[in-house]
Protein backbone atom coordinates (compact mmCIF):
# COMPACT_ATOMS: atom_id res chain seq x y z
CA UNK A 1 0.00 0.00 0.00
CA UNK A 2 2.89 1.97 0.54
CA UNK A 3 4.51 1.36 -2.63
CA UNK A 4 1.51 2.38 -4.62
CA UNK A 5 1.42 5.76 -2.84
CA UNK A 6 4.80 6.42 -3.36
CA UNK A 7 4.56 5.61 -6.69
CA UNK A 8 1.52 7.78 -7.39
CA UNK A 9 3.50 10.34 -5.94
CA UNK A 10 6.28 10.21 -7.96
CA UNK A 11 3.79 10.32 -11.31
CA UNK A 12 2.34 13.26 -9.89
CA UNK A 13 5.46 14.98 -9.69
CA UNK A 14 6.64 14.11 -13.64
CA UNK A 15 2.97 15.19 -14.60
CA UNK A 16 3.44 18.11 -12.66
CA UNK A 17 6.94 18.93 -14.21
CA UNK A 18 5.81 18.50 -17.90
CA UNK A 19 3.28 21.12 -17.00
CA UNK A 20 5.51 23.70 -15.69
CA UNK A 21 7.70 22.89 -19.04
CA UNK A 22 4.67 23.47 -21.61
CA UNK A 23 4.02 26.39 -20.29
CA UNK A 24 7.57 28.14 -20.63
CA UNK A 25 7.79 28.48 -16.95
CA UNK A 26 11.39 27.73 -17.53
CA UNK A 27 11.70 28.77 -21.35
CA UNK A 28 14.64 30.85 -22.32
CA UNK A 29 14.66 34.25 -23.24
CA UNK A 30 14.83 34.82 -27.25
CA UNK A 31 18.45 35.71 -28.24
CA UNK A 32 19.98 36.36 -32.03
CA UNK A 33 22.15 33.28 -32.25
CA UNK A 34 24.33 33.85 -35.36
CA UNK A 35 24.65 34.36 -39.12
CA UNK A 36 25.14 30.57 -39.37
CA UNK A 37 25.56 30.28 -43.24
CA UNK A 38 26.91 28.16 -45.85
CA UNK A 39 30.60 30.05 -45.60
CA UNK A 40 31.13 30.17 -41.68
CA UNK A 41 34.88 30.86 -41.25
CA UNK A 42 34.55 33.79 -43.49
CA UNK A 43 33.47 37.58 -43.20
CA UNK A 44 31.35 37.58 -46.33
CA UNK A 45 28.30 35.99 -47.86
CA UNK A 46 28.39 34.19 -51.47
CA UNK A 47 26.28 36.87 -53.66
CA UNK A 48 24.27 33.85 -55.33
CA UNK A 49 22.82 32.81 -51.58
CA UNK A 50 20.59 33.64 -49.21
CA UNK A 51 21.70 35.21 -45.67
CA UNK A 52 20.47 33.13 -42.96
CA UNK A 53 19.92 35.28 -39.51
CA UNK A 54 19.46 32.45 -36.89
CA UNK A 55 17.60 32.44 -33.21
CA UNK A 56 17.60 30.45 -30.53
CA UNK A 57 13.92 29.91 -30.77
CA UNK A 58 11.29 29.46 -33.07
CA UNK A 59 10.12 32.90 -34.33
CA UNK A 60 6.87 34.47 -33.60
CA UNK A 61 7.33 35.53 -37.50
CA UNK A 62 4.07 38.31 -37.25
CA UNK A 63 6.56 40.21 -34.60
CA UNK A 64 9.77 39.42 -36.84
CA UNK A 65 8.02 41.35 -39.75
CA UNK A 66 7.29 44.33 -37.58
CA UNK A 67 10.47 44.62 -35.71
CA UNK A 68 12.42 44.12 -38.51
CA UNK A 69 14.08 46.86 -41.43
CA UNK A 70 17.02 45.67 -44.05
CA UNK A 71 18.72 47.81 -46.57
CA UNK A 72 21.23 47.62 -48.96
CA UNK A 73 24.01 50.18 -50.00
CA UNK A 74 23.81 49.50 -53.76
CA UNK A 75 20.97 49.17 -54.19
CA UNK A 76 19.50 45.81 -53.96
CA UNK A 77 16.32 44.74 -53.86
CA UNK A 78 15.78 42.59 -50.85
CA UNK A 79 12.77 40.65 -50.00
CA UNK A 80 12.59 38.34 -46.57
CA UNK A 81 11.35 34.86 -46.34
CA UNK A 82 10.41 32.71 -43.45
CA UNK A 83 8.96 29.61 -42.55
CA UNK A 84 6.67 28.63 -39.55
CA UNK A 85 8.50 26.47 -36.98
CA UNK A 86 11.80 27.95 -37.56
CA UNK A 87 14.49 29.03 -36.07
CA UNK A 88 15.64 31.52 -38.51
CA UNK A 89 14.67 33.99 -41.61
CA UNK A 90 16.77 34.97 -44.41
CA UNK A 91 16.98 37.32 -46.44
CA UNK A 92 17.62 37.34 -49.85
CA UNK A 93 18.01 39.33 -53.00
CA UNK A 94 15.22 39.51 -55.75
CA UNK A 95 15.23 38.36 -58.19
CA UNK A 96 18.17 36.44 -57.88
CA UNK A 97 21.71 37.84 -56.61
CA UNK A 98 22.81 40.15 -54.37
CA UNK A 99 24.94 43.29 -56.17
CA UNK A 100 28.54 41.84 -55.68
CA UNK A 101 30.60 43.67 -52.90
CA UNK A 102 27.30 45.15 -51.44
CA UNK A 103 26.66 45.88 -47.51
CA UNK A 104 23.39 44.68 -46.36
CA UNK A 105 22.14 46.27 -42.96
CA UNK A 106 19.90 44.22 -40.95
CA UNK A 107 18.22 45.70 -37.73
CA UNK A 108 16.40 43.51 -35.32
CA UNK A 109 14.51 45.20 -33.25
CA UNK A 110 13.47 44.43 -29.33
CA UNK A 111 10.44 44.05 -29.95
CA UNK A 112 10.90 40.50 -31.89
CA UNK A 113 9.26 37.89 -29.81
CA UNK A 114 9.57 33.65 -30.38
CA UNK A 115 6.09 31.61 -30.14
CA UNK A 116 5.92 31.72 -26.47
CA UNK A 117 5.80 35.37 -26.36
CA UNK A 118 10.00 35.85 -24.82
CA UNK A 119 10.61 39.09 -26.46
CA UNK A 120 14.66 39.57 -27.89
CA UNK A 121 14.69 42.89 -25.53
CA UNK A 122 17.86 44.17 -26.91
CA UNK A 123 18.10 45.54 -30.80
CA UNK A 124 21.09 43.98 -33.15
CA UNK A 125 22.17 46.35 -35.69
CA UNK A 126 24.17 43.24 -38.11
CA UNK A 127 26.38 45.08 -41.10
CA UNK A 128 26.70 42.05 -44.18
CA UNK A 129 29.11 41.90 -46.48
CA UNK A 130 28.70 40.30 -49.63
CA UNK A 131 31.49 38.80 -51.62
CA UNK A 132 32.62 39.69 -55.00
CA UNK A 133 32.40 37.48 -58.54
CA UNK A 134 35.38 36.74 -60.47
CA UNK A 135 35.32 35.94 -64.18
CA UNK A 136 38.17 33.81 -64.46
CA UNK A 137 41.05 35.74 -65.83
CA UNK A 138 40.26 39.52 -65.87
CA UNK A 139 42.54 39.54 -62.82
CA UNK A 140 42.60 43.55 -62.55
CA UNK A 141 38.46 43.08 -62.94
CA UNK A 142 38.21 45.83 -65.89
CA UNK A 143 35.72 43.45 -68.16
CA UNK A 144 38.29 42.70 -70.44
CA UNK A 145 40.92 39.96 -71.02
CA UNK A 146 44.05 41.03 -71.97
CA UNK A 147 47.74 41.71 -71.25
CA UNK A 148 47.41 43.88 -68.61
CA UNK A 149 45.96 40.96 -66.77
CA UNK A 150 49.33 39.44 -66.59
CA UNK A 151 50.30 42.62 -63.91
CA UNK A 152 48.02 41.51 -60.78
CA UNK A 153 49.43 38.11 -61.04
CA UNK A 154 52.88 39.24 -59.99
CA UNK A 155 51.83 42.43 -57.83
CA UNK A 156 50.10 39.78 -55.35
CA UNK A 157 52.26 36.80 -56.42
CA UNK A 158 51.79 33.61 -53.77
CA UNK A 159 49.06 35.88 -52.10
CA UNK A 160 46.32 33.35 -50.47
CA UNK A 161 42.64 33.59 -49.64
CA UNK A 162 39.85 31.89 -49.54
CA UNK A 163 39.56 28.84 -52.43
CA UNK A 164 36.06 29.48 -54.85
CA UNK A 165 33.41 27.34 -54.62
CA UNK A 166 33.77 26.35 -57.76
CA UNK A 167 37.85 26.12 -57.64
CA UNK A 168 39.47 25.35 -60.53
CA UNK A 169 37.07 26.16 -63.06
CA UNK A 170 37.72 28.30 -65.77
CA UNK A 171 34.89 28.99 -67.80
CA UNK A 172 34.03 32.77 -68.95
CA UNK A 173 31.06 33.05 -66.39
CA UNK A 174 30.74 34.91 -62.62
CA UNK A 175 31.83 33.41 -60.36
CA UNK A 176 30.71 34.07 -56.47
CA UNK A 177 34.28 34.38 -54.23
CA UNK A 178 35.06 35.08 -50.54
CA UNK A 179 36.89 38.32 -50.94
CA UNK A 180 40.55 38.15 -49.69
CA UNK A 181 42.05 40.93 -47.39
CA UNK A 182 43.27 42.64 -50.33
CA UNK A 183 40.33 42.50 -52.14
CA UNK A 184 42.14 43.54 -55.72
CA UNK A 185 43.44 39.66 -54.73
CA UNK A 186 40.61 37.92 -54.71
CA UNK A 187 40.71 38.58 -59.19
CA UNK A 188 44.12 37.72 -59.13
CA UNK A 189 43.35 34.28 -58.68
CA UNK A 190 41.89 32.98 -62.00
CA UNK A 191 41.54 29.63 -61.11
CA UNK A 192 40.07 29.89 -57.86
CA UNK A 193 42.41 27.94 -55.95
CA UNK A 194 43.08 29.74 -52.95
CA UNK A 195 46.66 30.92 -53.83
CA UNK A 196 48.11 33.69 -56.72
CA UNK A 197 50.59 31.49 -58.80
CA UNK A 198 51.84 30.11 -62.11
CA UNK A 199 48.28 28.04 -63.40
CA UNK A 200 46.09 31.53 -63.01
CA UNK A 201 48.09 32.29 -66.44
CA UNK A 202 45.66 29.90 -67.98
CA UNK A 203 42.86 32.09 -66.86
CA UNK A 204 44.18 34.97 -68.85
CA UNK A 205 44.87 32.66 -71.87
CA UNK A 206 41.95 30.76 -72.19
CA UNK A 207 39.83 34.15 -71.95
CA UNK A 208 42.37 36.37 -73.63
CA UNK A 209 40.05 39.20 -75.89
CA UNK A 210 41.13 38.79 -79.79
CA UNK A 211 42.82 42.24 -79.63
CA UNK A 212 45.94 43.38 -78.14
CA UNK A 213 45.40 46.82 -76.69
CA UNK A 214 48.72 47.86 -74.45
CA UNK A 215 50.77 50.35 -75.97
CA UNK A 216 54.74 49.75 -75.99
CA UNK A 217 55.02 52.18 -72.94
CA UNK A 218 52.23 50.14 -70.97
CA UNK A 219 53.99 47.26 -71.27
CA UNK A 220 57.07 48.83 -70.10
CA UNK A 221 54.37 49.35 -67.20
CA UNK A 222 53.67 45.59 -67.23
CA UNK A 223 56.73 43.81 -67.65
CA UNK A 224 58.76 46.18 -64.81
CA UNK A 225 56.60 45.92 -61.89
CA UNK A 226 56.78 42.21 -62.14
CA UNK A 227 60.18 41.96 -62.29
CA UNK A 228 60.20 44.34 -59.67
CA UNK A 229 58.14 42.40 -57.31
CA UNK A 230 59.37 38.92 -57.83
CA UNK A 231 62.71 38.78 -60.08
CA UNK A 232 62.25 36.67 -63.36
CA UNK A 233 61.76 33.68 -61.74
CA UNK A 234 58.32 34.94 -61.55
CA UNK A 235 58.43 35.30 -65.68
CA UNK A 236 59.77 31.74 -65.96
CA UNK A 237 57.37 30.48 -63.73
CA UNK A 238 54.27 31.80 -65.37
CA UNK A 239 55.76 31.15 -69.24
CA UNK A 240 56.32 27.42 -68.09
CA UNK A 241 52.73 27.02 -66.79
CA UNK A 242 51.61 29.16 -69.70
CA UNK A 243 53.18 26.06 -72.00
CA UNK A 244 50.74 23.77 -70.26
CA UNK A 245 47.41 26.14 -70.96
CA UNK A 246 44.80 24.71 -73.09
CA UNK A 247 44.92 26.32 -76.44
CA UNK A 248 41.88 28.51 -76.77
CA UNK A 249 41.87 31.31 -79.46
CA UNK A 250 44.58 33.63 -79.77
CA UNK A 251 45.63 34.22 -76.09
CA UNK A 252 48.31 31.24 -75.21
CA UNK A 253 50.58 32.77 -78.54
CA UNK A 254 49.94 36.48 -77.35
CA UNK A 255 50.74 35.75 -74.08
CA UNK A 256 53.82 33.30 -74.43
CA UNK A 257 54.90 35.95 -77.41
CA UNK A 258 54.83 39.38 -74.47
CA UNK A 259 56.69 36.76 -71.76
CA UNK A 260 59.76 35.14 -74.60
CA UNK A 261 61.17 38.19 -74.28
CA UNK A 262 61.31 38.39 -70.28
CA UNK A 263 62.49 34.56 -69.67
CA UNK A 264 65.26 34.66 -72.44
CA UNK A 265 66.12 38.60 -71.97
CA UNK A 266 65.41 39.23 -68.09
CA UNK A 267 67.55 42.98 -68.35
CA UNK A 268 64.88 45.17 -68.97
CA UNK A 269 66.17 48.59 -70.67
CA UNK A 270 64.55 51.17 -68.83
CA UNK A 271 63.94 54.94 -69.85
CA UNK A 272 66.90 57.30 -69.21
CA UNK A 273 64.84 60.61 -68.87
CA UNK A 274 61.45 61.79 -67.54
CA UNK A 275 58.77 60.37 -69.31
CA UNK A 276 55.06 61.19 -69.14
CA UNK A 277 53.05 58.20 -71.03
CA UNK A 278 49.29 58.79 -72.59
CA UNK A 279 46.89 58.41 -70.32
CA UNK A 280 44.00 55.55 -70.41
CA UNK A 281 41.69 54.89 -71.72
CA UNK A 282 41.63 57.72 -73.60
CA UNK A 283 38.85 59.35 -73.88
CA UNK A 284 37.57 58.25 -71.08
CA UNK A 285 34.44 58.73 -68.69
CA UNK A 286 34.52 59.23 -65.94
CA UNK A 287 38.21 58.33 -65.16
CA UNK A 288 41.45 57.91 -66.20
CA UNK A 289 45.01 56.88 -65.39
CA UNK A 290 48.01 58.79 -66.05
CA UNK A 291 51.15 56.81 -65.81
CA UNK A 292 55.20 58.92 -65.79
CA UNK A 293 58.52 57.51 -65.37
CA UNK A 294 61.45 59.53 -63.37
CA UNK A 295 64.96 58.21 -63.51
CA UNK A 296 65.12 59.79 -59.94
CA UNK A 297 63.61 60.82 -56.88
CA UNK A 298 62.05 63.91 -58.08
CA UNK A 299 59.71 66.48 -56.86
CA UNK A 300 56.77 66.59 -59.52
CA UNK A 301 53.39 68.86 -59.66
CA UNK A 302 50.68 66.35 -62.35
CA UNK A 303 48.03 69.11 -63.15
CA UNK A 304 44.90 69.44 -65.08
CA UNK A 305 44.26 71.81 -66.98
CA UNK A 306 41.23 73.10 -69.46
CA UNK A 307 41.34 74.18 -73.07
CA UNK A 308 41.50 77.91 -71.85
CA UNK A 309 44.52 77.11 -69.61
CA UNK A 310 42.94 76.91 -66.83
CA UNK A 311 43.83 75.43 -63.61
CA UNK A 312 41.57 72.53 -62.80
CA UNK A 313 42.97 70.17 -60.42
CA UNK A 314 46.15 69.08 -59.03
CA UNK A 315 46.88 65.25 -58.81
CA UNK A 316 50.65 65.58 -57.78
CA UNK A 317 52.88 68.22 -55.96
CA UNK A 318 55.59 66.60 -53.95
CA UNK A 319 58.38 64.13 -53.78
CA UNK A 320 57.85 61.04 -55.84
CA UNK A 321 60.58 58.00 -56.04
CA UNK A 322 62.50 56.57 -58.95
CA UNK A 323 60.38 54.44 -61.32
CA UNK A 324 57.37 54.34 -62.87
CA UNK A 325 54.16 55.78 -61.18
CA UNK A 326 50.55 56.38 -62.04
CA UNK A 327 47.70 58.44 -61.27
CA UNK A 328 44.37 58.42 -61.79
CA UNK A 329 42.06 61.10 -62.21
CA UNK A 330 38.24 60.97 -61.54
CA UNK A 331 37.08 63.96 -63.87
CA UNK A 332 36.65 66.36 -60.68
CA UNK A 333 37.64 69.98 -60.14
CA UNK A 334 39.94 70.85 -56.97
CA UNK A 335 36.10 71.14 -55.37
CA UNK A 336 35.34 67.92 -56.24
CA UNK A 337 33.01 68.89 -59.20
CA UNK A 338 32.77 66.76 -62.59
CA UNK A 339 34.06 69.14 -65.01
CA UNK A 340 32.49 69.05 -68.60
CA UNK A 341 33.42 66.73 -71.81
CA UNK A 342 35.86 68.29 -73.46
CA UNK A 343 39.69 68.21 -74.15
CA UNK A 344 42.28 68.60 -71.18
CA UNK A 345 46.09 68.88 -70.62
CA UNK A 346 47.81 67.49 -67.82
CA UNK A 347 51.25 68.56 -67.69
CA UNK A 348 54.20 67.08 -65.49
CA UNK A 349 56.73 69.37 -63.63
CA UNK A 350 59.68 68.82 -62.82
CA UNK A 351 62.60 71.54 -61.25
CA UNK A 352 63.61 71.94 -64.86
CA UNK A 353 61.55 70.30 -67.12
CA UNK A 354 57.68 69.99 -68.02
CA UNK A 355 55.90 67.63 -69.97
CA UNK A 356 52.08 67.89 -71.06
CA UNK A 357 49.81 65.61 -73.24
CA UNK A 358 46.44 66.07 -73.92
CA UNK A 359 43.09 63.53 -73.55
CA UNK A 360 39.36 63.90 -74.16
CA UNK A 361 36.61 63.47 -71.62
CA UNK A 362 33.47 62.15 -73.42
CA UNK A 363 30.39 61.91 -71.44
CA1 LIG B 1 41.34 42.87 -67.37
CA1 LIG C 1 45.29 30.32 -58.34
Amino acid sequence: MEVDNRKNIYILLIIGLLILFSSNVFSQQLTFDSLNTFSSGYDDFLYNQPIKIWFNNDLDFQSLSSNTTFESDKGDSLIMRYAEGDKYFSIASYPENFIPLDKITVTLGNGITDRAGNPLGTTHTLEILVGPVVYPGDTDNNGVVDERDILPLGIFWQDTGPMRPDSTSLIWELKPAHRWNVIRATYADADGNGIVEAHDICGISDNFSSTLTASASEMNNIIYPLLKQTGNGFATQIYAALVDCSNKGVGKQALLDILEPIVNKPEIILPNNFTLYQNYPNPFNPSTTIEFYLPEESQVTLSIYNITGQLVTTLIDGIRPGGFSEVEWNGQDLYSNSVASGIYFYRLQTVDKTYSKRMLLLK
